[in-house]
């Protein structure tokens, strides 16, 4: 349950009990709901059983929660495999929800939610939310993308918990947000960071000026961005912004968030979730504070309960206690998935280190796409960026950027890249989650 421990507005909202255990009693509260999940999972879904049998071990095997080591991982083509409920661990009809990606390649991958599931979901969001700074009563615009995404359903649900003002207005129709936001009084904005960004422009664009609208907090995730990027948005929204970590395979949006205090690191709620850290090559946990692949376990999801899911995700994660004195493990700054990363001439290369680049360089818009391809045998990189309106647009002025901004990622990232300064409106705007690379390969 929420409720204000204290009247100090940077305690206000904190489930003072849950967030706040010490580390001790984290483990602890893990290990006997690990005990209760793994179980389920063995007796209900056939994959976990014929999984553990594999790997020889029992859920009555677990004495501590580090035990976790000793159970297979859990990949998304377990979920493809299994397709479509086959990862559920109560019947169809007892389900509340079901959501699923949009299988871009090959099968979509679904996953399902029990009412009290929607509930818990509700709560870690609203939870979320009330870290980042969200309060009852704010009127929050919700540009998140309605539908199968849980983007859309997740935040509507944790704003009604935490007593918002919810406007749906889903992605999209980028004119009619600014005018919503403008008329509606919106005093926090979730959507994409690259959204974010979008309706900033289109606002400029039509003359409104959001950084002196209610606007104060900016709920973004579900990609991967800079702190580049983060301060352009605090600057041309007037927000906070603040970064909010999920997948729908382990429950949706809401996983883990930023606090409003320190912004540094997200806290993953870690009575719902174990987070582990492996090294993708061996598969082996790493210690605290190391980078590797995010891998979590659900504690309390009855739908469809996930043992050691496998992410992509490359972070690290610290369990230095916060400024605002949550106690939950952060994990750092998601710099993008293990699948993003690009080999250049033999440096390792994520989108969202060039983006860091891009932004704020003096002319450019920070709107990019990265274009991969061959040059002979080796993979290269070309960046397409665009300049700002005001700035000089002739040839000669594009062909300079252009090296300039060539220099800028050789010197700061390492790699040689063609760089295309291009026109204002050069490259496409996203209303969701932005496409930053194509890959000509
Ligand atoms: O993106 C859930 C979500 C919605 C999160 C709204 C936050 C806000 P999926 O569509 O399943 O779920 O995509 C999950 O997106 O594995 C990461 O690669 C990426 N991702 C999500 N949040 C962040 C973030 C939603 N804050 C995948 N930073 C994840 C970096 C993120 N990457």
């Amino acid at each position: 349950m929420l409720h204000a421990t204290t009247t100090n507005e940077l305690d206000f909202m904190f489930d003072s009990v849950a967030e706040t255990m010490s580390r001790r009693e984290i483990a602890d509260l893990q290990a006997t709901r690990l005990r209760v999940m793994l179980q389920r999972a063995y007796d209900h879904v056939p994959h976990y059983k014929a999984a553990f049998d594999r790997a020889g071990v029992l859920p009555s095997d677990l004495k501590t929660a580090a035990d976790i080591r000793h159970f297979p991982f859990t990949l998304k083509t377990d979920l493809r495999d299994n397709y479509p409920f086959g990862m559920f661990a109560v019947p169809l009809s007892d389900m509340g929800r079901l959501h699923a990606s949009s299988g871009t390649t090959g099968k979509p991958t679904v996953v399902g939610y029990t009412l009290d599931d929607v509930h818990r979901w509700s709560e870690l969001m609203a939870r979320s939310m009330a870290a980042a700074g969200i309060r009852p009563g704010d009127v929050l615009h919700n540009a998140y993308g309605y539908g199968l995404f849980t983007g859309g359903l997740g935040a509507h649900y944790g704003a009604e918990k935490l007593g918002c003002v919810v406007v749906p207005v889903s992605g999209g129709g980028t004119e009619r947000q600014v005018t919503l936001l403008k008329d509606f009084g919106a005093r926090a904005l979730c959507s994409t960071p690259s959204y974010a960004l979008n309706i900033a422009e289109v606002a400029e664009g039509m003359g409104v000026d959001i950084a002196k609208l209610p606007v104060r907090r900016g709920l973004f995730g579900a990609e991967p961005w800079s702190n580049e990027l983060r301060r352009e948005l605090d600057r041309r929204l007037g927000v906070k912004s603040v970064d909010i970590y999920g997948l729908s395979e382990v429950m949706g949006p809401g996983v883990a968030c930023e606090c409003d205090v320190a912004t540094d690191g997200l806290h993953g709620w870690e009575d719902h979730f174990l987070f582990e850290v492996i090294d993708p090559e061996t598969l082996e946990p790493l210690p605290m504070g190391e980078t590797g692949e995010l891998v979590i376990t659900t504690l309390t999801k009855e739908a469809m309960p996930m043992v050691r899911y496998r992410t992509r995700d490359i972070t690290r994660l610290t369990d230095e206690p916060c400024r605002c004195g949550r106690t939950h493990v952060r994990i750092l700054r998601v710099d993008g998935r293990d699948d993003d990363m690009m080999i250049i001439r033999g440096v390792n290369v994520y989108p969202s280190q060039v983006e860091a680049v891009l932004v704020g360089l003096d002319g450019l818009a920070p709107h990019y796409q990265i274009r991969l391809f061959k040059e002979g045998a080796l993979d290269a990189m070309a960046v397409d960026v665009e300049v700002l309106p005001d700035a000089p647009q002739d040839a000669e002025a594009l062909t300079a950027a252009s090296r300039d901004v060539r220099h800028h990622i050789k010197s700061i990232i390492g790699v040689s890249c063609q760089v295309d300064v291009k026109k204002p409106g050069g490259i496409p705007r996203s209303e969701g989650k932005a496409v930053r690379v194509i890959d000509e390969r």
